[in-house]
């Protein structure tokens, strides 16, 4: 990594409390951040309590859900995997584990950025379904065929069920330098399934064959790690209940608003405990989603702007370039220092299951300045973990990290608790708190989704008239010199050579 020192040292005023000068060791890098890449498909054809499906079990009862602590690795920047045994003999492969679409597929041929992958032709259970599927994500897409065949999930105590698989043969920026997958897991619902949503995903398979409560859980733990480090932080993907070890305090519940992602409703913003007043509509443009497959916290531009004037108002630091908003400039103090104190903390409110009240996720700076892999010995160097977005909001991996997350179908929900590794040198770095009032929010703050799809058919009826009936006066005007063609043979009609003349 080439490294520009662009600004060097910072004087920044403190007013609170005290009136002290304080010298400020702010230091911007220009280190290449590479854009984290994201995975959310774009143009997708567009409460129970934690014992009632916990870990606990009554001597003799019957297990009904597969669960497994510690069975993902990687980071927030590169994505949680899971490892998986495809086919028959099995074959080992890492899936990345992604809320935010919903196919499962894995590479089927090499790639240079990746060691290995299925192969189709060693495998007696493998089935070709013959059928070509392509997904586009935020960045990078791929394209393969439609298959079948059995998988284990060794560390999930899932065993020889048959799943659909697509077997990837094509694909840009899709696998990318140091990752350590070689296909994607998709969790969200067939809504999003491609080609078609007639396509079962792997958790419908699985609660099916499996006969599990249609529930999974989340945790990753890779809060205060480099964002594209060693990629050995841990997590877990619980399938089928819930993991009463993995959490603190109380599951909250929002609901699934629309079954496609896993859309929630957000109502407000606060950043310091301050409001950032914005319609609530504007936080749900056009969908507020979450996803372990997307890197940060994505906002709608509006948001952003306005969250980043707050923090750069609160923080009382005037000096960050907007290159280290846009996320192309590394922050970096010296090691001593840490830059916490002067960064105020960032709340999401959701709507609870009982919609006349809220709750609201609170994540401190140590989530939303991630720190980047030693650019040199002296200094810590953080990238900014929330990134501007024209389609969504998206509770992305910087978020989650602060977070059990409840995945509950069944009930049609997303559970948030605090995670029992949500933490940087000993101190607890997000919260949650509630219930609070939803008086002051509209109630309802998705607008756009019910429309959205019929506007687009409109759209379509009205564009398809419209080249009919261009259609229609062009055969009109093709076959009118014919007719005037034959009545002036006839000698009826003279005028008819005008005609003819003009269409030679
Ligand atoms: C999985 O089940 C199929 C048939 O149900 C069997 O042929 C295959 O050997 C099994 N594979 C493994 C790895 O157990
Ligand atoms: C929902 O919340 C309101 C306000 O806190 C409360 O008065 C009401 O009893 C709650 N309803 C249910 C069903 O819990
Ligand atoms: C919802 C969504 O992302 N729609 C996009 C589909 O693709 C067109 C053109 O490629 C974009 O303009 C839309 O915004």
């Amino acid at each position: 990594m080439k490294l520009l020192w662009t600004l060097g040292y910072f004087l920044v005023l403190m007013g609170i409390g005290c009136d002290a000068q304080i010298v400020f060791p702010l230091k911007m890098s220009s280190a290449m951040v590479k854009q984290p890449w994201r995975l959310v498909p774009v143009n997708s054809s567009q409460q129970h309590e934690a014992g009632g499906l916990s870990l606990a079990l009554e001597p003799g009862a019957k297990i009904n859900f597969l669960v497994m602590v510690d069975n993902l690795q990687g980071d927030s920047g590169r994505g949680y995997y899971l490892e998986m045994l495809i086919g028959t003999p099995p074959q080992k492969l890492n899936v990345l584990v992604d809320t935010g679409s919903s196919n499962f597929a894995v590479a089927g041929a090499p790639d240079p950025d990746i060691t290995t992958y299925f192969d189709i032709t060693k495998s007696s259970t493998y089935q070709s379904l013959d059928i070509d599927v392509g997904v586009r994500y935020t960045q990078g897409s791929w394209e393969g065929v439609l298959g079948m065949d059995v998988i284990t999930v060794h560390k999930g105590l899932v065993d020889n069920i048959t799943v659909s698989i697509a077997t990837i043969l094509e694909s840009k920026d899709f696998f990318v330098p140091g990752i350590n997958w070689q296909g994607i897991l998709g969790l969200a619902y067939n809504t999003l399934s491609k080609p078609s949503s007639s396509v079962e995903t792997f958790f419908d398979s699985l609660v099916r064959q499996e006969n599990i409560p249609n529930i999974f859980s989340l945790q990753m733990c890779g809060v205060g790690q480099p964002v594209a480090g060693s990629g050995t932080n841990r997590g877990s993907l619980v399938l089928g209940g819930i993991e009463p070890s993995l959490y603190t305090g109380k599951i909250w519940y929002t609901p699934i608003k629309e079954e496609w992602y896993y859309q929630v409703e957000v109502l407000k913003l606060e950043v310091g405990g301050r409001n950032l007043n914005l319609d609530c509509t504007v936080y749900n443009a056009d969908k507020a989603i979450v996803d372990s497959g997307t890197t940060l916290l994505r906002l709608p531009q509006i948001v952003f702007d306005a969250v980043v004037n707050a923090i750069i108002h609160l923080s009382l630091i005037k000096d960050f370039t907007a290159d280290f908003w846009a996320g192309s400039q590394l922050a970096c103090w010296n090691k001593a220092e840490t830059p916490w104190l002067y960064f105020p903390d960032l709340s999401i409110y959701l709507r609870d299951v009982n919609t006349s009240r809220s709750f609201c996720l609170t994540i401190q700076p140590q989530m939303y300045l991630q720190p980047m892999l030693k650019v040199e010995e002296t200094l810590e160097c953080y990238r900014f973990g929330i990134s501007p977005s024209s389609n969504a909001l998206v509770i992305g991996a910087t978020v989650m990290e602060g977070f059990y997350v409840i995945f509950d179908r069944a009930e049609k929900r997303v559970g948030f608790a605090v995670s029992s590794c949500a933490e940087v040198s000993g101190s607890v770095v997000s919260a949650i708190s509630g219930p609070f009032t939803t008086k002051d929010v509209s109630s309802n703050c998705i607008f756009t989704s019910p429309l959205r799809e019929p506007i687009l058919w409109i759209i379509c009826y009205a564009l398809m008239s419209i080249c009919g009936l261009i259609l229609l006066t062009l055969i009109f005007l093709l076959l009118l010199p014919q007719r005037q063609r034959r009545h002036s043979i006839e000698g009826v009609n003279d005028a008819s050579s005008l005609v003819r003349h003009r269409w030679k």
